[in-house]
């Protein structure tokens, strides 16, 4: 039986676009959140080849180095025409440097040269949360919609300027944080795959929001 997620928690990801959305996620919840970076925690290498066994590397290995509950986010974009890459490899497509501009323009290319018409992605994230005592629970959300190029937008973070949700004519790139990943009052399913995700994990471990 895993305990209830409260109290002190520690983000095992060293993506400040991630860990801002985290951050909102769980501030309702009465959760005071320190990210790895800030706990100087090293980034384990991401072996595994699904989002699940990558999320539960990263919150196994923060649980134990900062002795405390752990919440790690898996994700990325999957493309249809491209047989689901970049996939658990989307960071990686942006190098070094971080330069997702350079990863979104190989996505367009590739599916350039695959010479499918299809245009459908989605998005995944696995959320996993692991207790210093090794009990550990996986979460994931998914959102699907098309890709779009020229990309559009300059908000969010990664890959949101090139994916268009489906039943919106705006990329995430051109949303708020509030539109992308807000957990809606009336119990409707959020829209962001990392929300949708984090809806699932609020429900089976979080104390309920505070709204005010
Ligand atoms: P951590 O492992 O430290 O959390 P990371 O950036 O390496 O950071 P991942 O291995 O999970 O994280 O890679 C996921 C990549 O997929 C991430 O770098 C983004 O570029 C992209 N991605 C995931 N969620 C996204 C979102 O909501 N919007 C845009 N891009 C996203």
């Amino acid at each position: 039986m895993n305990d209830r997620l409260e109290g002190k928690i520690v983000i095992a990801t060293h993506n400040s676009g991630k860990l801002r959305e985290m951050r909102e996620l769980l501030a309702p919840h009465g959760i005071e959140a320190v990210s790895a970076g800030e706990l100087g925690l090293s980034e384990p290498e991401e072996t595994g080849d699904d989002f699940v066994t990558n999320a539960l590397i990263k919150a196994r290995a923060a649980a134990k180095g900062a002795g405390l509950p752990a919440l790690a986010d898996d994700s990325g974009l999957c493309v249809e025409a491209l047989g689901g890459a970049p996939g658990v490899f989307s960071a990686r497509w942006a190098g070094e440097t971080k330069d997702f501009a350079a990863a979104m323009a190989r996505v367009a290319q590739e599916m350039k040269a695959s010479g499918s018409p299809s245009r459908r992605a989605h998005f995944v994230s696995a959320l996993a949360v692991a207790w210093p005592d090794g009990a550990e629970q996986v979460f994931e959300g998914k959102v699907f919609g098309d890709l779009t190029f020229p990309t559009r937008g300059t908000r969010g973070f990664g890959y949101d300027p090139c994916f268009t949700p489906d039943g919106y004519t705006r990329t995430f790139g051109e949303m708020s944080a509030e539109e992308k990943h807000g957990i809606p009052a009336d119990g409707a399913q959020a829209l962001s795959h990392r929300a949708r995700a984090f809806q699932m994990l609020a429900a089976s471990l979080l104390a309920p929001a505070d709204p005010s």
